[in-house]
């Protein structure tokens, strides 16, 4: 079978420049698209801009500028956002584009003539900043909560999509295909809309007389298309629906990428307009969080902004893709700050693959002239080596492929740490010292083949600093298939490594200076007691468990995956003879995150989640923190 490969972003809307939140979403599908051209695929990216409706036409007002005018600048501005930060789109899409127009007609007039349009009358809440009418619970206090706006009352006659007419299709597709949402918090969302009340059928025209700005209906001119009726067609008017090749290779073998405000639209909007269409309904929809700043949602509406430039500037483009591809565990929310950045940068890229690729290069320079060489009769351990590399290697792809970025990282990683443990293990200026050149040669050359192996499986996360890595080691650029990663054999005996300068210099933190008073101190009997600066020295967290998994041989330990707000990490706690990974899983725990890492049954341990228990013969119980208590807020 042809290995095959479609992700798309959501279509940005033109009212308002580019900020973080629509780059992470871009650098995750581009990310997703290198790994799978890294592996071999055919893919395809889409992005582009979503130009109708009444925001941008508002906007444009505002602007003083015709709304194609406008649309042109922004649309320019996200184009050169993405080509700033090396985005490596296949298509960019606009929908004020003929090709895209044409797509969205055929389509209206294809469901039209299956009587699947019909022209009525209706009066609802409209919401301008979501451009649709708001069913009455998605409103808060008499307002959008998107958008803390009221929404305003709407009555006219309209054309209508029978979308109710596909609920209990969608409904039946939805559990048969229990990955077509995904995390499942989403499907389980989208699926509580689906099983109440019956699903409204959707207004999909304005009429001219209100909004001119958008594409004409097919059949009645006085009308124009609802946005999303037109912006979602993007998906399949991009790669020529209905006849082009592109088309016929591509759909249905997507992957739609989107964040959390944008799933009903998504989840059932366009599977009930494919559905009606005579069309394959899309492979899947991957739902993310939101970036928050200072606690509140960062996004155009609010005002509160950060651009992607000035980040990629101040940073580097690797360490802002890498912080984003770490730091948010798929379907939560993650918070976003620039101490979190220099920490990925300090101890992901600097302390423990930095300095991987800085100590080996000087030993190989040391002990071998900078010549790769060839490994010795000893194999240094190069069989735990192999299949440690190959465990990391196939969650990896197993989890980034599933949009799980954080959790694949965080497992490459460990074979990272692994290999400076190596280092630290096999002494290789014991064995210089001792003239041990045999298994010197070997734990070299192990080294820079797992340098290379992993420089090839981070290529589509760093992807300036992995082909220097490459580079200096003389390395083919990509592998077409990862059992010649996994061979841990690519390199030549003999060539010289180039010099690689430092690859991610360490940063420190701007430090607010700590203003609190001086106590002064009562006299009372303090034996036995503490100073609040000891409990300070603890650092409890709220943390996420995303995965959690019995572990091999002990019936009382649980392996648990846990998103600490800043990084995610796993410990092991004696916790399995009261709680299943299921009863653990999803739910927020306390986590003392500042402990030195253990190893326990042969899995490191990094923190302990709290428990407690009255005497040692019972049970613990976890504490469990309460839903409202953000991941990585500290206990103080
Ligand atoms: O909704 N955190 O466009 P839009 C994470 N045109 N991601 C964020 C974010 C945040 N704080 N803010 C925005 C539209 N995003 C429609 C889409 S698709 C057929 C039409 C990202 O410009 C995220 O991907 O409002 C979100 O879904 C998208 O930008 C919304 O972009």
């Amino acid at each position: 079978m042809e290995k095959v490969f479609y992700v798309t972003t959501p279509i940005y809307y033109v009212n308002a420049e580019p900020h973080i939140g629509h780059a992470y979403t871009t650098i995750l599908a581009d990310f997703v698209h290198r790994l799978h051209l890294t592996l071999g695929y055919d893919s395809f990216f889409l992005t582009g801009t979503d130009e109708h409706g009444d925001k941008i036409a508002t906007a444009a007002e505002a602007g003083k500028m015709t709304p194609q005018d406008y649309a042109d600048k922004i649309s320019g501005k996200f184009k050169s956002a993405w080509d700033d930060i090396n985005i490596n789109y296949s298509d960019f899409i606009r929908t004020t584009e003929p090709r895209h127009k044409k797509v969205v007609q055929d389509i209206l007039q294809k469901v039209y003539d299956k009587g699947d349009i019909y022209f009525g009358s209706y009066g609802g809440n409209y919401c301008v900043g979501c451009e649709r009418f708001l069913t009455e619970k998605e409103i808060v206090d008499g307002k959008c909560p998107e958008h803390n706006k009221e929404p305003q009352f709407i009555e006219e006659k309209n054309y209508f999509f029978k979308m109710s007419k596909y609920q209990d299709w969608l409904l039946d597709h939805i559990n048969k295909n229990p990955e077509f949402i995904r995390p499942e918090r989403y499907k389980n969302e989208v699926l509580s809309m689906l099983k109440g009340d019956a699903l409204e059928d959707l207004c999909i025209s304005r009429p001219v007389s209100r909004l001119t700005w958008g594409i004409p209906l097919p059949f009645d001119e006085n009308f124009v298309t609802y946005v999303w009726f037109d912006a979602l067609i993007n998906y399949v008017s991009a790669i020529g629906y209905p006849d082009d090749s592109k088309y016929k290779k591509y759909w249905p073998a997507v992957q739609h990428i989107i964040a959390k405000d944008i799933l009903k639209p998504h989840g059932i909007f366009w599977p009930t307009m494919l559905k009606a269409a005579d069309i394959d309904p899309y492979m899947n929809l991957n739902v993310h969080g939101y970036w928050n700043m200072d606690e509140a949602k960062m996004s155009k509406s609010l005002g509160n902004v950060v651009t992607p430039h000035d980040l990629v500037s101040k940073y580097g483009n690797d360490q802002i893709r890498y912080f984003f591809l770490k730091e948010m565990t798929f379907g939560l929310d993650a918070r976003f700050n620039e101490d979190l950045i220099i920490d990925r940068i300090n101890y992901d890229l600097a302390n423990d693959l930095g300095n991987l690729i800085n100590r080996t290069f000087n030993m190989a320079g040391k002990y071998f002239e900078s010549k790769i060489p060839e490994a010795g009769e000893d194999k240094a351990g190069r069989d735990e080596l192999l299949a440690g590399f190959k465990k990391a290697s196939d969650s990896y792809v197993d989890y980034c492929c599933k949009f799980q970025t954080s959790i694949g990282l965080e497992k490459l990683w460990e074979f990272i740490r692994s290999l400076n443990k190596y280092v630290d293990e096999t002494k290789p200026w014991q064995l210089a010292k001792e003239s041990n050149m045999d298994k010197l040669s070997s734990v070299i050359r192990n080294l820079l083949e797992s340098i290379y192996s992993v420089a090839v499986l981070l290529s589509p996360v760093l992807i300036n600093i992995s082909p220097e890595i490459i580079a200096s080691l003389n390395g083919e650029k990509s592998a077409t298939d990862i059992d010649s990663l996994n061979s841990l054999n690519n390199l030549k005996t003999g060539e010289t490594l180039k010099e690689l300068g430092i690859l991610f210099p360490k940063l420190e933190k701007v430090k607010a200076e700590a203003k609190s008073e001086p106590v002064k101190e009562k006299k009372t009997d303090t034996e036995g007691l503490i100073d609040i600066s000891d409990f300070g020295k603890v650092d409890i967290r709220v943390a996420l468990v995303v995965e959690a998994e019995k572990v091999d041989g002990s019936d009382k330990l649980l392996y648990l995956t846990v998103d600490s707000g800043s990084d995610t990490r796993q410990i092991v706690a004696g916790i399995a003879q009261v709680y299943a990974p299921e009863d653990i899983k999803g739910k927020k725990i306390l986590l003392v995150s500042n402990l030195k890492p253990a190893v326990i049954f042969g899995k490191e341990s990094r923190g302990m989640l709290l428990a407690a228990k009255k005497s040692s013969k019972d049970k613990p119980q976890v504490i469990f923190a309460d839903e409202t208590v953000p991941v990585g807020a500290r206990l103080g």
